[in-house]
């Protein structure tokens, strides 16, 4: 009895230690640990333990345990910010946010990552694109992006355009344009010359070409003057 109390008292307080020692890098950590753990909003610590962000994680799509980065949906929140914000977390992560040039960095370069986007239109279709490798190199290469092996889902490939591009924001013009794509398209992306997609352009109701291509924008899928009505995208661990 004694000798069970005893073991009791020094188990005690491992036991909540390792509670308190789970720090999830992301979406796909906290699927490992509970795979019952519904999609919803959860904080993770993407760039190590002194670092918590909340984020969406959802665990439904294509076998969840997708860490969402990039989410658009009801045009609450405003995407044109400069390459400060852009560095960092902004928006809400029950709703529209960003997660941070340097955290999807770190996620991107931890482990190596597939990418799922995934859209819908104001009719409430619904399509989807799928790359199997998806990586952003360190901000002294201004973030530039790697992605390649291409899957439809019924949106077509807009992103492979800007494989191998910097990120680019209005007041940081790193693209292959002589103009400014983030000022003139009104986001802040991986612009070539200057898109294909504009998931972080302007928020509108559908079809709209009072300015061309500021929208946020999926072109293989419904051209560039369609802003969607939801677009999400979202990374996982490749096993
Ligand atoms: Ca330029």
């Amino acid at each position: 009895m004694k000798l069970v109390s005893v073991v009791l008292v020094l188990l005690g307080p491992l036991l909540i230690s390792c509670q308190q020692l789970f720090l999830p890098v992301d979406c796909s950590d906290i699927y490992n640990n509970d795979n019952t753990l519904p999609s919803g909003v959860y904080t993770i610590h993407p760039k190590g333990p002194s670092y918590a962000v909340q984020v969406y994680c959802d665990m439904d799509s294509k076998g969840g345990r997708w860490t969402v980065f990039q989410r658009r949906m009801d045009g609450t929140v405003n995407f044109y910010r400069d390459w400060k914000q852009y560095y960092n977390f902004f928006g809400i992560a029950a709703g529209e946010y960003w997660l941070g040039l340097e955290s999807l960095m770190v996620l991107t370069n931890v482990k190596h990552c597939e990418l799922l986007v995934e859209m819908e239109d104001f009719e409430g279709l619904k399509a989807s694109a799928h790359y199997s490798s998806f990586s952003i190199e360190s901000g002294y290469f201004d973030y530039k992006l790697h992605v390649s092996g291409f899957t439809d889902g019924g949106a077509g490939d807009s992103l492979s355009y800007h494989n191998g591009v910097p990120f680019s924001t209005f007041d940081k013009d790193v693209d292959r344009w002589n103009g400014n794509c983030a000022s003139s398209h009104l986001g802040a992306f991986w612009y070539r010359d200057c898109h294909n997609t504009n998931p972080n352009g302007v928020y509108r109701k559908g079809a709209d070409s009072t300015l061309h291509a500021v929208g946020v924008e999926w072109a293989t899928w419904k051209g560039h003057n369609y802003s969607l009505k939801a677009i999400s995208m979202k990374i996982r661990p490749v096993v």
